[in-house]
This record gives structure tokens, C-alpha cells and sequence, in this order.
């Protein structure tokens, strides 16, 4: 860093993906421009969650999602800017959105070969009370030529060909999952660019922290019971300590960070677990599976769940290779 506390040559996400395309034969350039235009809907989506106080961008909008949630304002800009970048990119054949109940169609002179999963506003919940939110995205390839439809969007995990989140915290910082390495970009305020501050991480291969929300205790399964009984039982060995933001990006960056694991398991009430498939687990599972740690839904791996519908939900355990191995193997003895 100069004098002037500038680098002149900091990498900027733009360049770093710039340099990962450059490593791909016959690279179209098409993934380039649709993580640029992301990055674009991420910085607008950043400066108006910290102006939303002022702007009076807090409080319900008013409306429901097609989750039945009542949609704050600052959701219903943060699809917008989502959507409307998105398909500006001319890289994209479909969309889907947490906020939307079908999937988004693109015109056809707009159309690429992508197809992107997001939550625009992950953790909304949180907005009112300053605690972090985030988006969330999971990037595939159309694999045909046919005309877009749903089919697109319900491909397993495996054909992730990007992922990544903007956490919108103490900083503002994307995470990306591309090629096979996982790195961390920070928002210089100062001049608006993503600046490559986490180069490769990689999650520990044990953490010390569980996080799982336990006002529903009386609502797990025994597997589940058991193992968060043996995270605080000094019998089992050094209790962990528990850390629960209640916002998925930010309780999977801090895992990611620290190490641990984060389960949002199957309850009574949610059979299949609270969080989405296609936007919120899938991203998440390739991003920390890439990072070397693992994610399930406690029978298989997240990324291998066959999608049948754009808003299924699915019991999670994801974090630290050993911790979630820990906690399969409490699934499996109850199995038995
Ligand atoms: P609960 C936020 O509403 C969210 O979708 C995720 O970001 C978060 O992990 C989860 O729900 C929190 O759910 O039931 O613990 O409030």
C-alpha cells in the first residue's frame, strides 16, 4: 500500500474474474459480464441498505411474497436491481427469485446462456434492527437450445457453475466461489470497487462454534437433539460455543471464517427444513464445499438433491469437514 493508501494495482473483482476467464479456452466472455452486472446490483443494493434508515426505505412495503412474508421495501428494490441487471447483462435465459413464484422469462433478444438462482435480500427479517443481510446467487448453464422454461431451473447442484454471496455487514464483501477456489472481496467505499482482500479461503477442518436457532429444541428430531446436547456437554469434550445471527449469509460467512458448523435442521412445523433449495442451499453448499468444507441435507450431499419444485425447502447441515461428519454420524447411529 502507498503513502496516499491507495494500491495502484489492488485487484478488483472485474479483474480477478477478467483472470479466471483468461485461464478458460474459448472463454465467451458472457460470465465476465454477468458477475459484473451482479457486482453493479450488489453496490446499489449496499448503499441503500445503509441509507435506508434515512431514505425511509425501513418498514413493510405493504406487500407478501410467495412465501406468505411481508415484503420490506428494501427486498422489493434489491429484486429489482437483481432482475433488471441481470437481464440488461444479455448473458442470462432465465432467472429464478425468492421473491418471485414462477420463474422470470427473458426477452428473447435479451437471452444468454445462463441461468441464475438468487435471494435478492437474504435475512430481511433483520433489516429494521441493523442487524447483516445478504444475497445469495447460484449461477448454471442452459443445456440446451429449447425455449427457457422451469426444466432449467431445477438442476441439482452439481451443475453450479458459480456461486457466491454479498454480505452486507460491518463492510459490505462478496464472496465468490469460481474455478476451484472460493475468495473474498471487500467494498472500498471510498472509490466503489470490490477489492480481493480473502484470496482462496478455506474453511478449518474443525470449528469450535454451532449455530442452529434453539427456540425450536422441543421441535428436533432425537439425532439432532443429541448432537447439539454434545456440543455443550463438558463430558463430550470442550463445549463449543453457540453463535446464531438468524441471517444465513452472515452465520455461513462466520462459519466459513472461524470454522464450525450451521444447521437449520427438519422441524415439526417445517418438515423440510425452513431454508430454499435452489437460492439459498445450493449456493451455499457449493460455496463452503469449495472452501473443503461439507454440506447435507443429512442423507446426501446438498449439491447431489434432484430439484422437483423452484421453492422447495431442505433441512441443512453445512460448515467444517469434521463437525459435519460429527453430526452425521449422530443421524446414522439413529438410523440404526
Ligand atoms: P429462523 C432469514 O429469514 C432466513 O431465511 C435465513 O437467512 C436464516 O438463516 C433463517 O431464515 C432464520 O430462520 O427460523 O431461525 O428465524
Amino acid at each position: 500500500m502507498s503513502k496516499h493508501g491507495f494500491d495502484s494495482n489492488a485487484v478488483t473483482l472485474t479483474r480477478f474474474v477478467l483472470s479466471e476467464q483468461s485461464k478458460v479456452p474459448n472463454a465467451t466472455g458472457e460470465l465476465t459480464q454477468l458477475l459484473n452486472s451482479i457486482q453493479t446490483a450488489v453496490k446499489v443494493i449496499s448503499s441503500a441498505v445503509r441509507r435506508a434508515g434515512i431514505t425511509k426505505l425501513f418498514g413493510i412495503a405493504g406487500e407478501t411474497n410467495v412465501q406468505g412474508e411481508e415484503v420490506k421495501k428494501l427486498d422489493v428494490l434489491a429484486n429489482d436491481l437483481f432482475i433488471n441487471m441481470l437481464k440488461s447483462s444479455y448473458t442470462v435465459a432465465l432467472l429464478i427469485s425468492e421473491e418471485n413464484e414462477t420463474v422470470i422469462e427473458v426477452e428473447t433478444e435479451q437471452r444468454g446462456k445462463y441461468i441464475v438462482a438468487f435471494d435478492p435480500l437474504d435475512g430481511s427479517s433483520n433489516i429494521d434492527c441493523l442487524v447483516s443481510i445478504g444475497s445469495i446467487f447460484a449461477i448454471m448453464k442452459k443445456e440446451d437450445n429449447s425455449i427457457p422454461n422451469i426444466k432449467d431451473a431445477l438442476q441439482p447442484g452439481t451443475k453450479v457453475v458459480a456461486s457466491g454471496y454479498a454480505l452486507y455487514g460491518s463492510a459490505t464483501m462478496m464472496v465468490l466461489a469460481l474455478g476451484n477456489s472460493v475468495n473474498g472481496f471487500m467494498l472500498d467505499p471510498s472509490f466503489g470497487e470490490f477489492i480481493l482482500t480473502d484470496k482462496d479461503m478455506r474453511i478449518p477442518s474443525r470449528g469450535k462454534i454451532y449455530a442452529i436457532n434453539e427456540g425450536y429444541t422441543h421441535e428436533w428430531d432425537a439425532a439432532v437433539k443429541e448432537y447439539v446436547d454434545n456440543k455443550k456437554d463438558p463430558a463430550k469434550g470442550k463445549p463449543y460455543n453457540a453463535r446464531y445471527v438468524g441471517s444465513m449469509v452472515a452465520d455461513v460467512h462466520r462459519t466459513i471464517k472461524y470454522g464450525g458448523i450451521f444447521i437449520y435442521p427438519a422441524t415439526k412445523s417445517s418438515p423440510n427444513g425452513k431454508l430454499r433449495l435452489l437460492y439459498e442451499c445450493i449456493p451455499m453448499a457449493h460455496i463452503i464445499e469449495t472452501a473443503g468444507g461439507l454440506a447435507t441435507n443429512g442423507k446426501i450431499p446438498i449439491l447431489q438433491v434432484q430439484p422437483t419444485g423452484l421453492h422447495q425447502r431442505s433441512p441443512i447441515f453445512l460448515g467444517s469437514k469434521e463437525d459435519v461428519e460429527d453430526v452425521l454420524a449422530v443421524i446414522k447411529k439413529h438410523e440404526l
